[in-house]
């Protein structure tokens, strides 16, 4: 049974106190390795470690930087499959989505902070010939990165690659349910030669290990993502101490759909964006309005897509439809859909765990599920379930779909379908979300700001506000004294 190990000064090392946790196969519903039962002893000699580092990694140039991310870039690719086929056993996604989603971004997320740390400038403010004001940009110190179990090595190196980029060096948290790749990684940043300490990897559980992180007095800055009560938690333990904080949470996106759309473009993408990944993104549109005159045709035609998505074994190549992540979270998927019964929803297909037979019969699957007939503003529509559920609901004007797209405590993204640009323009405009995509979804370029507003969360990363955040602006003024002989202002 394979006994990963924290990635600490370098080096991969059992925990301090020797315990181990279980984790889970979802598609098999099966023990298939242990991962470090880590706490604070542990998460201090990683500072220890990550400190000491920063003394000379904080000094690098951002050229040798560059070199060293791009090199960490180059054995991801190279070992894409294995990586590919470590994530999707590991959160119960398809193979083809790690494959071609998941692994592949996780390059990319370092190549582009290998390259955006070289063209990372600062302006420069003159005040005639009295002074000159230049900003520094230098980096914080040790950065805190805790992230989340659904896009594990995607959204682990969304963080860590700016960190490093910008001369921070790092403590490094995965989700104790989906640790493996993030243990993988750290074989390959040994491989590339990363200064020891530069990137430390600590496994465990979220109150023992990432509460060690949020509450170290010398980590000034963390990066987090995952659920909104824990980053009100990390809020509320950071806060006081004064630290940085970027927090990505949760969302409960609206799809707005009006008659006049791209019928066939907006039903192959609507499909990506209420079940890709099982629905555990949290840019997902789980709330889908479409505008009365195309309500019926769209319930019809979506529906019968939904039926045909049937959940499978992850490592097949033809799944597109895989396992929950945990049992605890396929309950909790459970529990929304009999909540939605509850309040009046009609299910119009899915609503059901899947049993699939032979390896996977014990694995944790629910089918698409679709529902209608529920208000806008009860519990199923306001409180992120974050699996492969959707409700639809008919609207008459753009103010009336706003009101519902509005009346959430999230505000993540948004989704319009519309010809009309005038006014999906002034759909964007209204909408209360931090990312719309028009006529799109998940179309990312890494220089946009991600992030949400309310209890979306706090900040935003991507392009140099990722940079940015992990160092600190330092205004220098320099007084200038005119010249007692040369004549004032230019020749
Ligand atoms: O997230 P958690 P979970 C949502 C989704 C999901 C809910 C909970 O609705 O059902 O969050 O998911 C670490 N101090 N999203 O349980 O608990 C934890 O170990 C410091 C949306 O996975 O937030 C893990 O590494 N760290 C989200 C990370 O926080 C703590 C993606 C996330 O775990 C901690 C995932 C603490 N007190 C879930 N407690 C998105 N925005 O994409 C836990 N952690």
């Amino acid at each position: 049974m394979l006994q990963i190990k924290n990635y600490i000064n370098g080096e991969l090392i059992a925990p301090v106190g020797n315990q181990y946790i279980d984790n889970y196969n979802p598609a098999t519903g099966k023990i298939y390795s242990h991962i470090p039962d880590s706490d604070g002893k542990d998460v201090q000699l990683a500072y220890e470690a990550a400190a000491k580092a920063f003394q000379t990694w904080s000094l690098t140039t951002k050229e040798d930087r560059s070199k060293l991310l791009i090199r960490i870039a180059d054995l991801i690719d190279k070992n894409h499959e294995k990586l590919s086929r470590a994530e999707s056993t590991d959160n119960g996604k398809p193979i083809q989505l790690a494959r071609v989603v998941d692994i592949p971004r996780a390059a990319a997320n370092f190549r582009f902070y290998a390259t955006g740390v070289l063209h990372l400038s600062s302006e420069a403010q003159i005040m005639e010939d009295t002074a000159i004001n230049y900003t520094l940009h230098e980096p914080v110190g040790v950065a805190g990165c805790i992230s989340p179990w659904n896009l594990p090595l995607y959204l682990f190196t969304w963080k860590i690659a700016p960190a490093l980029a910008a001369g921070c060096t790092v403590v490094a948290k995965p989700s104790e349910i989906t640790p493996m790749t993030a243990y993988l990684l750290s074989e390959l940043c040994i491989e590339a030669g990363l200064p020891k300490g530069v990137l430390n990897i600590v496994h465990g559980y979220g109150h023992k290990v990432g509460a060690a992180i949020t509450a170290h007095p010398n980590i000034p800055v963390i990066s987090f993502t995952g659920g909104t009560k824990t980053g009100a938690e990390i809020a509320r333990v950071a806060g006081p101490m004064f630290k940085k904080l970027s927090l990505e949470l949760g969302g409960k996106n609206p799809n707005i759909v009006f008659a006049d759309c791209d019928f066939e473009q907006m039903l192959k993408t609507t499909m990506h964006s209420s079940f890709s990944n099982q629905g555990e993104i949290c840019l997902c549109g789980s709330r889908i309005f479409i505008e009365r005159p195309l309500y019926e045709k769209f319930k019809k035609e979506f529906v019968a897509k939904a039926i045909e998505l049937k959940a499978g074994d992850p490592a097949n190549e033809k799944t597109r439809h895989g396992a929950i992540v945990s049992k605890q979270h396929k309950e909790k998927i459970l529990s929304y859909i009999a909540l939605a019964q509850q309040e009046g929803g009609k299910i119009l297909c899915g609503g059901n765990e899947v049993k699939l037979s032979g390896e996977c019969a014990d694995g944790w699957f629910i089918e698409p599920t679709v529902i209608e007939g529920l208000p806008y503003n009860c519990r199923t529509n306001q409180e992120e379930i974050f699996g492969p559920v959707v409700t639809l609901t008919p609207f008459d004007t753009e103010e009336e779909v706003l009101g519902y797209a509005n009346s959430t405590q999230y505000g993540l993204a948004g989704i319009i379908w519309t010809e009309n640009l005038t006014r999906a323009h002034r759909m964007a405009q209204h909408l209360q979300s931090g990312i719309i995509w028009i006529n799109c979804w998940l179309l990312r370029d890494l220089r946009t700001p991600f992030g949400g507003l309310k209890n979306s969360g706090v900040g935003r990363e991507g392009g140099f506000e990722a940079l940015r955040f992990f160092t600190e602006p330092k205004n220098v003024c320099i007084k200038l004294s005119p010249s007692p002989t040369l004549p004032k202002g230019r020749e």
